[in-house]
């Protein structure tokens, strides 16, 4: 049975990732942050099926103590602030966990178990305002803090796949959503409301920037990709998206129309949610993931926003 550890089991991607894993007959290992409120809800259907570890990307013997307790033929560093907007007013606390949380995992790993395969994600914010469908070959020009720090730790796993001989990957993922999706994101912001709307405990929702476009897809593939990519023999990098972008006002307008109601009636624009600096558009091209992995999105937009509504309408009535 392979064994794994995942950082950041409890955010959206760990859940998926750990779903997938356990299925697929992994023993598998997580780190859990402690927090005062539960912060393991995601993970709660796995209760008994993986083995939790206290630990966290700011405490290099935490980390020591979980990769020598799961002793992991993988190891997947999911965890970050990953909040773009709170990169800007957490710059210095952004770097210590993506930046220099992923330094000491590796070292960690290196150290301990340097066969292991290490999965690193990166973002597609590392690429900045980058125009045209993006690929591995794109320059980074970040345009926030957790973009900077991305790029480090990117460029850190690739010198240790050089320098150690490492099985190290980067998936360079675009924007992937779902029913798990952290609140704080403008998709799940979108559809939570729209649930609330329907459900009677809210009116109107403050949105930023309605013009952006971001490349969605659905986590659940996107989980799939990481694990295609430590399967390979060797490490690499890889551009994982569905290759089409929509405008944050599309997705409200179809978020709105799928429980029958009409965006522009409840939707308010709130400089709060604005960005110091944003990216207009952020469009991928998977062509390596698709003919290297063999790997290729399997829900579209629409599929994305009627799960979503579907499922977070039914969220609301239960709590309602
Ligand atoms: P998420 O829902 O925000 O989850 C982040 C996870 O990291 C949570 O489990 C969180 O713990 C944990 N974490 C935060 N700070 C930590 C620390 N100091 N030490 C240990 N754990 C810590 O993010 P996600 O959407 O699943 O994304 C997963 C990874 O992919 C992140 O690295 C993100 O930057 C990257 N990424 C995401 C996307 C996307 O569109 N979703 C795209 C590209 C790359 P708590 O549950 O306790 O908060
Ligand atoms: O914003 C605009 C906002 O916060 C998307 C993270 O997972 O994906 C995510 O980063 C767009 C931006 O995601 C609101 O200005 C408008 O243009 O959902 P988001 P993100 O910043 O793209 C990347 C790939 C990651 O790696 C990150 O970890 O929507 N927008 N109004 C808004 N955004 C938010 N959050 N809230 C609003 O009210």
């Amino acid at each position: 049975m392979p064994t794994a550890l995942v950082t950041g089991i409890t955010g959206q991607d760990g859940s998926w990732l750990a779903d997938l894993l356990v299925e697929r007959g992994y023993e598998v290992h997580g780190i859990v942050r402690r927090a005062s409120v539960d912060n393991r809800h995601r993970i709660a259907h796995l209760e008994g099926r993986v083995h939790l570890h206290w630990g966290d990307l700011t405490d290099a013997d935490s980390l020591v103590r979980a990769v020598r307790a799961a002793k992991p033929d993988e190891v997947y560093n999911l965890a970050a602030q990953s909040h773009v907007a709170v990169s800007f007013e957490l710059p210095v606390h952004t770097a210590d966990v993506v930046a220099l949380g992923a330094a000491r995992l590796l070292e960690a790993v290196r150290t301990l178990c340097p066969e292991a395969r290490f999965y690193q994600a990166s973002t597609s914010e590392m690429f900045g305002a980058a125009e045209g469908p993006i690929s591995e070959d794109t320059p980074f020009h970040p345009r926030n803090p957790y973009g900077a720090a991305k790029v480090y730790a990117f460029h850190l796993c690739r010198m240790y796949r050089e320098a150690y001989g490492m099985h190290v990957s980067n998936g360079i993922l675009f924007n992937h959503e779902s029913e798990r999706r952290g609140e704080a994101f403008v998709t799940r912001k979108i559809t939570r409301a729209v649930g609330r709307i329907v459900a009677g405990t809210q009116s109107r929702l403050a949105l930023g920037n309605l013009d952006a476009r971001r490349d969605w897809g659905h986590a659940a593939d996107y989980v799939d990709a990481m694990w295609r990519m430590l399967q390979r023999p060797e490490g690499g990098d890889y551009v994982v998206a569905t290759g089409v972008s929509h405008a944050v006002r599309d997705f409200c307008e179809r978020a709105f129309a799928a429980a029958g109601l009409d965006w522009r009636e409840h939707v308010d624009i709130d400089p709060r949610f604005q960005r110091p600096m944003d990216i207009p558009d952020l469009v991928g091209d998977a062509s390596l993931a698709r003919e290297t992995l063999g790997w290729a999105p399997t829900i579209d937009f629409d599929t994305l926003v009627g799960r979503m509504v579907a499922h977070d309408i039914e969220l609301a009535r239960k709590q309602a």
